[in-house]
């Protein structure tokens, strides 16, 4: 009964009600996580490193909450977006990244849901009901591949058996003592009607860059995602041709997965940037077209320069004829990391690869 009432709250805001986990310390995944930043997975984001003892025990994230509810969000958008323009600009935005930024939305929903829950568990106010999502210390896979019945597919996404991987995660952690959902763990090295990758490699397979090259382990330095969202300097030019496929985020790994064969179309988060941008535009943007084109969607974790820097990549990948143009434009900027870029252009034409 339980779980249908929370489940009713949570679809009332066309989001899946995905199960409870119980917080407790969890050496297996702990070790897991140091062990891939022992091996530098993690490229540049030293924040990784931080509240290890959240990491390793996720009670310790909010003092006194033991349950987390776990949400999904979907979000999958027709991969056949052709170039609406007539311009060479094929690259393309990660699927999520066309959205509002979704913490914002958590946040929004997240207070909607915990309004609801207060009303019907907890009237008096004797417990903690907070919404959160990606940015706190919490490993969000694991917790979610623990107690949903969805399983950490090769290319390290939660995967549901039936929905596929297009889902984003939140979780409202409590200190309500709820039931943790039982669930039978997945054996991932399986293939069965329950889930699991067992002998399929497609995600290996199409990863452009190798980042997928050890299964069930992302090697982030060699991610698009990575680079295009995370990575302050400039790109190393061996990574630039593959920005003729994306130059914000990265989804192939799971476009190629076919477990998300049956997506249901939709999301509940606004849309907001459902035009693909001339790439030259992008190059040469003002601050004021920046905040006007990307306020409020979640590319402004790559700043502005970092958005410049991208399109400037996915034009030299796509061979779009104003380069000269955009390298004259990048050359005279103030940010050394876009000169240095548009510099590296000529060799990356020459086929050099450092
Ligand atoms: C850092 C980060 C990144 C980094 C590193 C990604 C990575 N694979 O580690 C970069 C910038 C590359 C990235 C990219 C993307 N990200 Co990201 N990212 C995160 C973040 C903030 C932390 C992830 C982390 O701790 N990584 C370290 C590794 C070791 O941990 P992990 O991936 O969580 O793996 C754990 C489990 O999967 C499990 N596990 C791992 N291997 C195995 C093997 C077996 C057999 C088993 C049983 C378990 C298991 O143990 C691991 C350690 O605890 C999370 C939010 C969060 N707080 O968790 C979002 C998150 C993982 N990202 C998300 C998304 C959507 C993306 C992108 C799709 C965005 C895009 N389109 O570009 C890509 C996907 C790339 C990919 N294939 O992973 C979603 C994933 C949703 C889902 N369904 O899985 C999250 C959960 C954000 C959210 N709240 O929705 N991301
Ligand atoms: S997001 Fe793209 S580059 Fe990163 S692992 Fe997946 S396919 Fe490879
Ligand atoms: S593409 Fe295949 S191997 Fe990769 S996550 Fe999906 S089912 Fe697993």
């Amino acid at each position: 009964m339980t779980m249908e009432w929370i489940g009713s709250i949570v679809e009332s805001n066309n989001c899946e009600l995905w199960g409870i986990a119980a917080l407790k310390e969890d050496l297996v995944t702990f070790e897991r996580f140091t062990s891939w930043l022992s091996k530098k997975n993690h490229a540049s984001m030293r924040w990784l490193e931080n509240h290890l003892p959240q990491r390793r025990d996720p009670s310790l994230v909010e003092e006194g909450c033991n349950r987390a509810i776990l949400i999904g969000i979907p979000y999958f958008i027709s991969q056949s977006d052709t170039n609406r323009e007539g311009l060479i600009n094929v690259s393309k935005v990660a699927s999520y990244a066309r959205y509002e930024d979704y913490h914002k939305f958590v946040s929004r929903m997240g207070r909607s849901i915990c309004d609801d829950m207060k009303s019907t568990f907890d009237p008096e106010g004797l417990y903690k009901w907070r919404p959160v999502s990606d940015s706190i210390p919490l490993l969000e896979r694991s917790l979610h591949s623990h107690f949903t019945g969805s399983f950490v597919g090769k290319n390290t996404m939660v995967i549901h058996p039936q929905r596929g991987s297009w889902y984003l995660l939140m979780e409202i952690l409590t200190s309500y003592p709820f039931d943790p959902t039982p669930v039978k763990p997945i054996d991932t090295h399986k293939r069965t009607k329950s889930g699991g990758c067992g002998t399929c490699r497609r995600c290996q397979v199409h990863c452009p860059t190798g980042a997928l090259d050890t299964e069930y382990v992302l090697d982030a330095s060699k991610c698009l995602s990575y680079l295009t969202i995370e990575h302050r300097s400039v790109i190393p030019l061996k990574f630039w041709k593959h920005f003729s496929k994306y130059w914000y985020g990265c989804d192939i790994c799971q476009n190629v997965c076919p477990y998300n064969r049956a997506a249901k179309l939709g999301s509940p988060m606004a849309l907001k940037f459902d035009v693909d941008r001339d790439l030259f535009d992008l190059v040469r943007m003002s601050q004021l077209s920046y905040e006007t084109w990307f306020g409020g969607t979640p590319m402004t974790r790559a700043k502005r320069n970092g958005l410049r820097r991208n399109a400037f990549i996915a034009m030299a990948a796509l061979g779009d004829p104003r380069l000269p143009e955009a390298i004259k434009c990048l050359r005279v900027d103030e940010d050394q990391m876009l000169v240095h870029t548009a510099n590296q252009a000529h060799q990356f034409l020459n086929g050099e690869e450092n």
